[in-house]
């Protein structure tokens, strides 16, 4: 069985872009492929986060995760802090990585050049970090969305790099995004990702515990164009083409379906079908969520997580070690 990693870091609640983009896939991935996910909690402190907040998107993080349809059984899922391989090793990937490279990556950059003015050392050195996060546990896949597929690059240049240093030692990953839904746009703005922080008002991107009538209200008012003409066109008309795209990752209807069925009809007719399919499916993980999160379930979850990841993150970093010279005995 091929064997498959990712990982979600929740600086924020988990949104809609999160659930198309990675979550689902991970649901429909486990019965293929053996699967790791987890929180990367570690990722989520490159910038200030709230403490009491930050326990709280972790706890939730999980809650959806196993509400989304994520199985214990068939999944490893825990929490980045409780191997502590992760870390470790993230050091070494450091050493290992050069700052031209990380110079170049897209994430960084558009942060500098956006003038953010807390750039940490932990966010230029994140993708070390990730690099780690991937290669203790040797997948052959690192389902991510369109936006992490640099990262991912990077983790293969550095897997090669000290594989032919030192000798075949990391399975050198592949990214994989998916056709439908790799990039599900900003409802108030196609032209930007879906996103938890960069939406001042946020009506721009759903929740996944949003109120139904509020996600519903933020579907209605999405920005579309004045063409009038329901059509798939990327192109002139991205608002549209990112509602339909949301539906369609939703109940895999085919893109073209959906439009040809509200051809000739009012915008308003397809937010209204987009609405309901959100709906719907924000309706069956709030109920899962609830009794998830009242079930005492996450904390075994977790323990039984770290203890399965422990035991191959170690095996992985004890031999990286021994390689580099690093053991004296
Ligand atoms: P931010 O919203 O702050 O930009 P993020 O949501 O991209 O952060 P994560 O929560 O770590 O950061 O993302 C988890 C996964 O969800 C990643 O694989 C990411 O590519 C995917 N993802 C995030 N937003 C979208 C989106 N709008 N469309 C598709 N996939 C997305
Ligand atoms: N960097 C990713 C989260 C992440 C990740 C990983 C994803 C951290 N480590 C390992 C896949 C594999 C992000 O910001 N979305």
């Amino acid at each position: 069985m091929k064997r498959m990693l990712s990982g979600i870091k929740p600086t924020g609640q988990l949104t809609l872009g999160n659930y198309i983009g990675a979550l689902k896939n991970f649901v429909n991935y486990q019965d293929e492929y053996e699967m790791y996910v987890f929180i990367a909690n570690l990722h989520c402190i490159t910038n200030y986060q709230e403490p009491a907040q930050l326990r709280k998107n972790l706890k939730d993080a999980v809650a959806l995760y196993l509400a989304c349809g994520l199985d214990p059984n068939k999944s490893v899922i825990f929490l980045q802090t409780d191997v502590k391989a992760h870390p470790e090793l993230g050091y070494i990937m450091a050493c290992y990585t050069y700052m031209g490279e990380l110079n170049r990556m897209t994430q960084f950059k558009d942060k500098m050049q956006k003038g953010e003015k807390s750039m940490t050392a932990g966010l230029y050195t994140y993708p070390c970090l990730m690099a780690a996060d991937i290669l203790l546990y040797n997948p052959d896949y690192v389902p991510v969305g369109d936006d992490q597929k640099q990262h991912v690059e990077l983790t293969r240049d550095i897997a090669q790099r000290f594989n032919n240093l030192y000798s075949e030692t990391f399975t050198v990953p592949e990214p994989l995004t998916q056709k439908v839904g790799a990039r599900i746009m900003s409802l108030q703005d196609p032209s930007k990702k879906m996103s938890k922080s960069d939406d001042g008002d946020n009506k721009g991107c759903i929740f996944l515990l949003d109120d139904l009538a509020v996600a519903r209200k933020k579907i209605m008012s999405a920005v579309t164009d004045s063409y009038a003409d329901v059509k798939l066109d990327k192109e002139n008309q991205p608002g549209l083409y990112n509602l339909i795209e949301i539906a369609s990752a939703l109940n895999g209807r085919p893109m073209q379906d959906i439009a040809d069925e509200f051809k000739g009809k009012g915008y308003g007719e397809l937010k209204k079908y987009v609405a309901d399919v959100v709906c719907d499916k924000l309706a069956e993980i709030q109920a899962k969520y609830n009794e998830i999160m009242t079930s005492g379930m996450i904390e075994t979850v977790l323990k039984e997580g770290a203890e399965k990841a422990s035991y191959v993150a170690n095996k992985t970093l004890a031999k990286v070690k021994r390689k580099i010279g690093l053991e004296i005995r």
